[in-house]
């Protein structure tokens, strides 16, 4: 079996987003497309000869035939050893997990997320390296900068390999090794939770519903929740991965999942439920009666996380992305360790994680991890507040009360509006740039664009979104979404602070209306985009 060099030109566009390449499938289907983007990672990481890697993706549309492309170009650049999910599936936090367990190089993963999938939908591509996190910012450079100018790509001319069962087999020279998506991540869980206390809860009658969105986690759920945990049968919901996600999207939030949140707020419904998406890195939260915001439900665990084994230690600090609310920080505050404020993107936590200055680690956008991985973790999250619930007998509803009686409460809320003329967006953040260099408007103390200096290595990144800072401590941040396929979507994140003395229990979008009128009023958002309301809200 020789190794054969196709000639390829450049794609346009292949400049990875906020966590790797995402393109509508058909555009990746492209003769060569996808080939040149795998040429040009391996390429700009000095390529794989002799190296170790961890290949998988969330199942959607064209990763089966996807991983069978990328099995023979990595063979052909003379890898040593591909560890590959049977049929071609790993979550993203697994295959983080065995990038790290197994002393891997980096990774390959399938996967355009909590976006749909299917012929007319998304696909995605994303390079981890070897700390198990997605590449940093120079590395995605790298791979861009190769994707203009590669001339080809290697490939072997075999047939596909059969994935469907856990062997150890050769492509080439290339040791291909298939293994269970689910057992190193279900052991790594047992090493982290109190899985006795978890299992007593259940037994007891504590009721849990977990909607997988037809997507990777159901595997992991099934497995985890309904056989370790001893969770009754039926406890998972969609637990079958299918390739277009039951047609859904795979976004567990409260619009997506929105049978789920229904059950939660029904009179008989579950004590707790919880969704994943695409991918099996996010995490939904919702208590009987009460959907736990992203922003509350990091700075929940932040306050609570000790009394978990994993834990137990206590944090080396907390790290939230920029437009995540503030609440995280008032717990670091009263902690006494570290709090930063990171771009939008798991990327950005890696060095914190790897420096050991972060221990928990959150995004607004329903991402919460730690330590333990180098990408969020839905179903770890899902653990860690079902340990916390057996360890303070209380329910959701109840910890989330305690928790802005303690601390305040900040409340939160994203709106989206998506599909956006791409020039009209462009034109409304420059605008909003420009206002900030101009006299501001009454009530409005600060505008300003978001830079990150790593504190680790010094790197800088700019333009990570703007931030509006109201006189009354209120903020809303503006940013453009790095994730999206189709024209552009502008996030709006608004938060308003409430201290534990005021009134905590309004309704989240009845405590921010005034705020949306303002951020209105300053970038007349709605007028210019002709849209009346967000496609999402969150
Ligand atoms: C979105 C979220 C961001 C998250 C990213 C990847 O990015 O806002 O917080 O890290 O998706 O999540 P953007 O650029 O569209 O705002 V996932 O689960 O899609 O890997
Ligand atoms: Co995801």
């Amino acid at each position: 079996m020789t190794a054969v060099t196709h000639a390829v030109t450049p794609f346009e566009g292949q400049k990875p987003g906020t966590s790797g390449l995402r393109k509508k499938t058909r555009v990746f289907m492209q003769p060569g497309y996808l080939e040149a983007f795998v040429q040009s990672t391996f390429d700009a990481i000095g390529g794989v000869a002799d190296k170790v890697l961890v290949i998988g993706g969330d199942g959607r549309y064209f990763n089966a035939e996807a991983i069978q492309t990328i099995l023979r170009m990595a063979a052909a650049n003379g890898a040593k050893r591909a560890i590959v999910g049977q049929n071609g599936l790993l979550s993203t936090p697994a295959a983080s997990n065995l990038i790290r367990a197994r002393g891997a190089d980096g990774g390959l993963i399938l996967s355009a997320s909590h976006n749909p999938g299917g012929i007319d939908e998304d696909f995605g591509l994303k390079y981890n390296t070897a700390n198990g996190g997605p590449a940093p910012e120079a590395v995605t450079e790298a791979i861009f900068a190769r994707t203009q100018t590669i001339t080809g790509y290697r490939t072997l001319e075999t047939a596909d390999l059969d994935l469907s069962e856990p062997c150890t087999t050769e492509l080439g020279e290339t040791v291909v090794e298939i293994v269970d998506p689910v057992t190193d991540y279900a052991a790594l869980m047992e090493t982290l939770f109190d899985f006795g206390a978890i299992r007593d809860l259940l037994a007891g009658g504590f009721a849990v519903k977990f909607d997988a969105m037809h997507a990777v986690t159901g595997p992991y759920a099934t497995e985890i929740l309904e056989r370790r945990l001893g969770a009754p049968e039926g406890t998972v919901l969609n637990g079958t991965p299918s390739v277009d996600f039951g047609k859904g999207h795979p976004d567990p939030n409260p619009i997506w999942a929105k049978p789920l949140v229904d059950m939660v707020m029904a009179e008989d419904g579950p004590d707790f439920a919880a969704a994943s998406d695409g991918d099996g890195d996010r995490n939904m939260i919702l208590g009987k009666g009460v959907y736990v915001t992203p922003s509350d439900s990091l700075a929940v665990l932040a306050a609570n996380a000790h009394l978990v084994p994993g834990y137990a230690r206590g944090l080396a600090g907390v790290a939230r992305s920029m437009p995540t609310s503030r609440a995280a920080d008032r717990v670091a505050q009263k902690l006494g360790i570290e709090a930063f404020e990171t771009p939008t993107g798991w990327k950005f936590f890696g060095n914190l994680l790897d420096a050991g200055r972060a221990t928990l680690c959150g995004e607004e956008s329903a991402g919460t991890g730690s330590d333990h991985v180098r990408e969020k973790d839905g179903l770890w999250a899902v653990l860690l507040w079902l340990n916390i619930l057996a360890a303070r007998k209380m329910s959701v509803k109840e910890i989330m009360l305690d928790h802005w009686q303690t601390y305040g409460r900040d409340y939160y809320s994203r709106h989206d509006y998506e599909a956006v003329d791409t020039e009209i967006a462009n034109a409304l953040m420059a605008d909003l740039k420009d206002r900030s260099a101009h006299p501001l408007p009454e009530g409005i103390e600060d505008i300003d664009s978001f830079s990150y200096t790593d504190p680790v290595d010094g790197s800088v990144s700019h333009n990570q979104g703007m931030r509006v800072f109201f006189a009354d401590g209120a903020r809303a941040v503006l940013r453009l979404s790095g994730t999206g396929t189709q024209g552009a979507t502008i996030r709006v994140y608004l938060e308003r602070y409430v201290a534990p003395s005021g009134a905590l229990k309004e309704d989240t979008q009845v405590a921010l209306a005034p705020l949306v009128q303002a951020v209105e009023d300053l970038t007349r958002l709605k007028a210019r985009t002709g849209r009346a309301a967000p496609d999402v809200m969150t």
